[in-house]
């Protein structure tokens, strides 16, 4: 059994010389630490001249982005790789393949995506990814029914729902989205321009009755093992391909939880869009095609489950179609739910994204983070409202044009 130690360079290098059948035993080997997320190390290790490359991602014990001060478990590293290799056995082509691992160095050895950019970089360039909605509709659908009470056996989901238990990262969920933008808590970040929009939620009584059914659903509806952090930053896109990685936050949650983070982000991107263009026709080129993309990558979802609980569905009790209805309407009206909530932690909460807080100027960042602001509260307090996706876009439309 190997202590823990973060990885050198060297050690990278020693580990893919491992990696059985990958590089040759005399090829020569360069190596990059590239992580720039906010817990682990990420090396990539390449061959030149077998113009071949992997990726080694170790998990460190504290919260990168912090420090020493907030540690987290380093078994995270092995419930990302049992989520990757479950993952990858659903959806091949969406995710990345795992080609092996250290349990005691928090270790996970996969295929090098660096063909693909990440999605967040890609949205901000102003980019946009026609086969997107259906990989990740699919996806979610694939991954989260066949680990569910309703596509796979139910006794071997409970072992399942105990091997992903994973408290330290499921706390960061529980305080940085469903707790700390909703009171004075030191762990947020706010900047001064909205420190008076920002004090308004800690007082909306409304709004707290929402979060605190939201955050009650993440602790207690293990339907299926979510992602957990499925956010652009997570997600690889060329035109043609997409892959998903990243699964550290991987437990037994709400099914909603990950099309909440998919619509956040896309959101988030909508909001930061008069940043990003100066032209107006681009501008609304750009957020129609984002909207348009909400609406699709529900559609794509909502298909594919209807289709798998219809062809594997295993349960008798659970085939009652107004039961099916009932399922998918509460999944929709929590993904909606789960969105606002997604949106207003990445403005006011730690951890914010470059969509926003990178546009250059003050006032047009200023009303990016208002127009966050209001589509959140507004996803939010409609969320077990909702009846249908459109719901998700007038409330965007309304949010942008205030
Ligand atoms: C302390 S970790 C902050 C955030 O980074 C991850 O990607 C998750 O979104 C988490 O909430
Ligand atoms: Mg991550």
């Amino acid at each position: 059994m190997a202590a823990y130690t973060p990885l050198t360079v060297e050690d990278a290098i020693e580990f893919a010389r491992k990696v059985p059948d990958f590089f040759l035993p005399e090829t020569e080997l360069e190596c990059e630490e590239i992580g720039d997320g906010n817990l682990n190390l990420v090396f990539r290790i390449r061959s030149s001249a077998q113009n071949k490359s992997l990726i080694i991602k170790q998990a460190l014990p504290y919260a990168k982005v912090v420090g020493e001060s907030w540690p987290l478990s380093l078994d995270r590293a092995r419930i990302e790789r049992e989520a990757l290799i479950i993952q990858h056995k659903l959806c091949p082509d969406l995710v990345p393949a795992v080609y092996g691992g250290d349990s005691d160095l928090a270790v996970t050895i996969m295929e090098d995506l660096s063909d693909h950019v990440i999605m967040r970089r890609g949205l901000i360039e102003g980019r946009t990814y026609p086969r997107f909605a259906e990989h990740i509709g699919r996806f979610i659908a694939t991954t989260l029914f066949f680990t569910s009470d309703l596509g796979m056996n139910q006794q071997r989901k409970k072992e399942m729902a105990a091997s992903f238990t994973n408290p330290d990262l499921c706390k960061i969920t529980e305080d940085l989205i469903f707790s700390d933008p909703y009171r004075d808590s030191e762990n947020n970040d706010i900047s001064a321009d909205i420190q008076a929009e920002a004090e308004k939620l800690w007082t909306d009584e409304q709004l707290h009755l929402e979060v605190a059914l939201l955050r009650e659903k993440f602790l207690t509806h293990g339907e299926a093992l979510i992602h957990g952090d499925l956010h652009t930053g997570s997600i690889f896109v060329t035109e043609t391909s997409t892959k998903v990685i990243d699964p550290e936050f991987a437990y037994y949650g709400p099914i909603g939880f990950d099309l909440g983070a998919v619509i956040a982000n896309l959101l988030l991107n909508f909001a930061a869009q008069p940043g990003w263009n100066n032209d107006r026709a681009l501008q609304d080129k750009h957020r129609a095609w984002l909207l348009d993309t909400i609406r699709d990558v529900w559609a794509h979802f909502e298909r594919h489950f209807e289709r798998l609980w219809e062809e594997h569905g295993e349960d008798p009790i659970f085939r009652l179609p107004a039961y099916r209805e009932h399922y998918l309407r509460k999944v929709l009206q929590d993904s909606i739910g789960f969105a606002g909530c997604k949106v207003i932690r990445r403005i006011v909460g730690l951890s914010h994204v470059a969509d926003i807080d990178t546009i250059a100027d003050d006032a047009l960042r200023h009303q990016a983070k208002v127009t966050a602001l209001t589509l959140g509260k507004a996803l939010i307090k409609n969320g077990r409202q909702a009846a249908s996706i459109e719901d998700v876009l007038t409330i965007a439309k309304h949010a942008a044009a205030a």
